[in-house]
């Protein structure tokens, strides 16, 4: 056991501390909590794999479509914690997603043929790529029910575009990048007619079709250009998932294909289920077409038709330019995966123990010799299967997708029916290891394992079904995600992730440190465009405008009130309120909501948005911020008040308040002023205390200080209101005005300290582990609470207090330990006197004490900056 325990704790603690005392301090701990949570070594090195302390970061992000909940999950790698769900093709409240106007534009950019459509199937996300390489600048996804393709920047994770497919009626098979982001393949999935009318399904074989569409991008502006895209017509085979080739084979695509019996089905007239039909021959075809060959047809008009809108190229165009072939694969495939360098194609067949490993070298030997074993039914030349493959490896039951590591010739693929990821090697045709997931896996995700560079380390199994994993919230149970460490020889499963927001299909991870969102936009911004917005509104251009049955509000939010705070509108009046949230400071965003009208708004420093309605009821509807923005949070709001025009309505002030004398407002103003004057001299000593250690060289410390000076700012103006009110005589508005600079200096305060707070920690020597530990359980042992470092609060300073006292280690010690015994000491009884409290007994261990007395020598050794 003693060498068992060594092992693990040499795994678990930072080697730089001496191993023997590490082993003897924590082991003693981790023992016992691994015995009260009957946890083994196993889990606390995954543990230890995927722990990541308070405030630390992860090394890859995840975006994980989100299924039929019509969005994407964000989640880091090595902790699967989840950090963001980016509303897709469905409304998202809290990121006013569907419920203020510039984004019910981008949502209803998505309406096919005039209709409203509020979800989304997601399938597969896909990353941006230069160079065949993640850029992290753009994240597309499709909807398979309703085909259509949107872009997320990754500046803001906001969904900026939804386009249209308009002549698919599903699509599955998308959205893939091409190596330079010049196109985004999207593969139909259930053939239907390109046009919007009815065909009979006896039809089927001629006026049903599949297709690819390749939807162009412009890297640059992050956005599909519809007119300079096209779709490649296809035969009605069932298209499924695509990749695109790269290195050796760039400027080709590969899709699958089910159901090339093209069967129909047909249950209810006695025919055998579709599910029979369609898997009866042995091979579906695998469909190689030259995408660039096809865009320099689809620039001239006499190798395309106009359909629905967009330019479709005839099959028989593309045959007769040697553009598009067809390649023999194992019955009912699903996943086609092209290898980082482009030369190996490998296609899972479902329905088979296979996975085929293709040659690219050999396909393009065979299109380059117009080498054809045949022809399809609609003139497509078909290469010989044999001929074209690497080679054939047998993986076990229902291999779905592959994704590929930094190891060459290394390649993971999910086994469905099995439940399992199976490790091998394409190259050699070798089967290396298999791990058993929780169960029946459908994608994998590899950290960039689809790129031309994939980074190893792990692999993600997508788990169709959880089962028997977490508690039980009733008969839909989430969905599980397992991370499993793949660095090692075995594949070592570490942990579990439940997602409960639609069934994720496919995920793509990107490494963190390539994605640099944004913390704030330029003021005035239409987030959904980048440009400014019509209703951007400047400090002091706050208005109301009226033109006829139309009231603009043109408003602004800044800690901690709305401007205007009234809107008094007539019902029947339409209301379109602009609001602008002028904060600049870090995760300051404000929302905003009128009760009952069905709007809402998220306002990130900077942004501007539009709210639109009509205020068809008349009543009272107080409007209010509704993200927890500062400590006067709730006091952020506003009336809505819609009057009836054809209505007479009667006073009701009957009541007659008692009013303050004139000497009584100019003492509460005498007050008041005096209190901003104290407040005022705390800030200028903290400020004396930022710039004497100059606060300037440290980016954090500077940011907040920046925040704090914009709030400070503030004051000068309505400080120049509140002379004049002076002058005018009216006290009882000059104290308003002073307790508006008031509330500007609290402001102030409140994010100097931070800053003041964080700068000593730059400043002071550092903390030793000890020191550290220390001040943790001083904060969570609740000392904090009564004890105000470098201040006499509830409580005394603690600042010397191992000066204060003879053998003051063993004093402190004691004394913490049992207070009680001490409550006769003359020293502890007057300041029991003086406090009116007695220092109760926290309960804390001797380990815990031990540390609280390192971090007060290191308080002592930094006095001078408390
Ligand atoms: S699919 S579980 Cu919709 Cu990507 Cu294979
Ligand atoms: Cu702004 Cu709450």
């Amino acid at each position: 056991m003693a060498t068992r325990l060594s092992k693990l704790l040499s795994l678990v603690v930072s080697t730089s501390i001496a191993a023997t005392v590490a082993s003897a301090a924590v082991g003693g701990e981790l023992q016992k909590i691994m015995k009260a949570r009957g946890l083994t070594e196993k889990d606390v090195i995954h543990a230890a794999k995927t722990y990541t302390p308070s405030g630390g970061r992860d090394e890859f992000i995840v975006f994980s479509s989100g299924g039929q909940s019509g969005q994407i999950i964000v989640y880091g790698v090595p902790t699967m914690r989840i950090l963001k769900y980016i509303a897709v093709f469905t409304p998202e409240p809290w990121q006013g997603y569907g419920y203020d106007e510039d984004s019910k534009k981008v949502l209803r950019e998505g309406n096919i043929r005039g209709r409203e459509i509020n979800w989304g199937d997601t399938h597969h996300p896909g990353l941006s790529e230069k160079d065949g390489k993640y850029d992290g600048k753009w994240l597309v996804i499709n909807d398979k029910a309703n085909p259509r393709v949107a872009v997320i920047d990754l500046k803001d994770f906001e969904t900026k575009q939804i386009v249209v497919n308009p002549v698919f009626k599903s699509e599955h098979g998308g959205a893939f990048f091409t190596p330079n982001s010049e196109y985004i393949l999207e593969a139909c999935q259930y053939a239907a007619p390109f046009d919007n009318n009815y065909h009979p399904i006896e039809e089927y074989k001629e006026t049903y079709r599949g297709g690819v569409t390749f939807w162009k991008f412009d890297p640059k502006k992050g956005r599909i250009k519809p007119k300079d895209s096209f779709v490649l017509e296809l035969p009605p085979y069932m298209q499924d998932l695509s990749d695109a080739g790269k290195g050796a084979s760039y400027g080709w695509g590969f899709t699958n294909s089910f159901n090339t019996e093209m069967y129909t089905g047909g249950i209810e007239v006695g025919m055998p289920p579709f599910e029979a039909g369609c898997s009866r021959n042995d091979t579906d075809f695998l469909h190689v077409y030259n995408w660039q060959k096809l865009a320099k047809l689809a620039k001239n008009k006499k190798n395309y038709k106009m359909i629905n809108g967009i330019k479709v190229i005839p099959m028989s165009v593309a045959v007769a330019n040697n553009a598009l072939f067809l390649i023999p694969e194992p019955k009912s495939p699903h996943g086609v995966d092209v290898s980082p360098d482009g030369e190996y194609i490998t296609v899972c067949g479902k329905l088979d123990t296979h996975a085929s490993v293709y040659k690219w070298s050999k396909i393009k030997k065979l299109i380059k010799n117009h080498e054809y074993a045949g022809k399809d039914p609609y003139g497509i030349p078909i290469l010989d299967m044999k001929k074209s493959l690497h080679g054939q490896v047998e993986l076990g039951l229902g291999p779905l997708h592959n994704q590929y590591s930094n190891v060459d010739g290394e390649i993971y693929t999910s086994l469905y029916v099995d439940s399992q990821i199976v490790k091998w090697n394409y190259k050699k045709l070798k089967v290396l290891d298999k791990v058993n997931v929780h169960y029946n896996v459908g994608h994998l995700c590899g950290m960039e394992g689809k790129s031309a560079d994939p980074q190893g380390k792990y692999i993600i199994s997508l788990n169709k079904l959880a089962i028997d994993r977490f508690d039980p919230v009733g008969p839909l149970h989430p969905q599980n995600h397992q991370l499993i460490d793949v660095s090692g020889k075995k594949m070592d499963l570490l942990v579990d992730m439940p997602l409960p927001l639609g069934e994720p299909h496919q995920a793509v991870a990107i490494r963190a440190s390539k994605l640099h969102p944004e913390v704030r936009y330029k003021m005035g911004t239409n987030t959904k465009t980048g440009k400014p917005h019509i209703g951007k509104t400047l400090a002091g251009q706050e208005r109301i405008v009226r033109k006829g049955k139309n009231v603009y509000v043109y408003a602004t939010l800044v800690r901690s009130h709305i401007n205007p705070e009234r809107i008094t509108v007539n019902k029947g009046d339409t209301v379109t309120i602009y609001l602008t949230n002028l904060e600049r400071a870090q995760d300051e965003t404000h929302g905003f909501t009128v009760d009952n009208f069905d709007i809402h708004a998220s306002l990130e420093p900077g942004e501007t948005a539009e709210l639109k309605f009509k205020a068809d009821i008349e009543g009272v509807f107080p409007y209010y911020c509704t993200e927890f923005c500062s400590a006067l949070h709730l006091e952020m709001m506003g009336y809505l008040m819609v009057k009836d025009p054809n209505k007479k309505y009667v006073s009701a002030q009957k009541l007659k308040m008692k009013k303050m004398s004139k000497a009584e407002l100019k003492a509460e103003y005498d007050k008041t002023v005096a209190v901003n004057a104290a407040t005022d001299a705390v800030i200028q000593s903290v400020v004396k205390f930022l710039k004497a250690n100059h606060y300037e060289k440290y980016p954090t410390v500077k940011a907040l200080v920046e925040d704090a000076l914009d709030q400070y700012g503030k004051i000068p103006e309505q400080k120049k209101k509140s002379d004049a009110a002076v002058k005018a005589g009216d006290y009882e508005k000059a104290v308003l005005f002073e307790n508006m600079i008031w509330q500007y200096m609290v402001k102030t305060a409140d994010v100097g300290i931070r800053a003041k707070d964080l700068l000593v920690k730059k400043v002071a020597t550092k903390q030793s582990p000890a020191a550290e530990a220390g001040e943790r359980a001083f904060g969570e042992g609740g000392c904090g609470g009564c004890h105000v470092i470098g201040k006499v609060s509830s409580g005394p300073d603690l600042t010397g207090v191992l000066l204060r006292h003879e053998n003051a280690e063993k004093w402190v010690k004691d004394f913490v330990m049992d207070p009680a015994s001490k409550y006769n000491d003359p020293y502890v009884k007057s300041m029991i006197d003086y406090f009116n409290l007695k220092m109760p007994n926290q309960h804390m261990n001797e380990k815990e004490v031990k540390n609280i007395i390192e971090y007060l020598k290191w308080v002592d050794e930094n006095a001078n900056l408390f």
